[in-house]
């Protein structure tokens, strides 16, 4: 399904690499999650602060968080960041009222100098659901082309989707 998932799964090898995998509560980022690691994943860490988790697959390593938290955590969210490759953003394309905050935290996180070198992956989530929004829709309220430094894709994706999207 498109480049950058392709470019996720070429990560294999020996190595460690760490993704980031951030949105709202609610988005689906833990149901993405599991349906991307078939089940298979292991918390190493699941109570780095109140909502963050530590989920490592094979030897992918996946910092994620709900957005929109405490104020006071998302300042220290920052030293999760360091040499994450992969910046994946789950946005719930129902939720039209709170994309304005999944913008700033986007465009806030990718001035991290952490992040110099990550690609970014939107998953415009909830495809099936009445009334989502597109994915065109969701890129231009994201602004995500004023993003010029990161290559960045955003991806229509729905649950129940995956078994299409991997035959492609
Ligand atoms: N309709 C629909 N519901 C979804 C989809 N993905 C997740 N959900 C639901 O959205 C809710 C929040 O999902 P969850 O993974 O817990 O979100 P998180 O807070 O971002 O981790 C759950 O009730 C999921 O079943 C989807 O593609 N379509
Ligand atoms: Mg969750």
């Amino acid at each position: 399904m498109g480049l950058l998932i392709s470019r996720i799964w070429s990560l294999f090898g020996n190595e460690e690499h760490k993704l980031v995998l951030v949105g709202l509560d609610n988005a689906g980022k833990t149901t993405i999650l599991y349906q991307l690691l078939l089940g298979e994943a292991v918390h190493t860490r699941p109570t780095i602060g109140s909502n963050v988790e530590e989920i490592v697959w094979r030897n992918l390593r996946f910092v994620m968080w709900d957005l929109g938290g405490q104020q006071s955590l998302r300042s220290a969210w920052n030293t999760y960041y360091t040499n994450s490759e992969f910046v994946i953003m789950v946005i719930d394309s129902t939720d039209r009222q709170r994309l304005n905050i999944s913008r700033e935290e986007l465009h806030r996180m990718l001035t991290y100098e952490e992040l110099n070198r990550a690609c970014l992956l939107v998953f415009a989530n909830k495809q099936d659901a009445k009334g989502s929004m597109t994915a065109a829709e969701i890129s231009e309220q994201l602004n995500l082309t004023a993003i010029k430094q990161h290559p960045w894709h955003i991806q229509a994706y729905y649950i129940w989707g995956w078994s299409g999207l991997q035959a492609e």
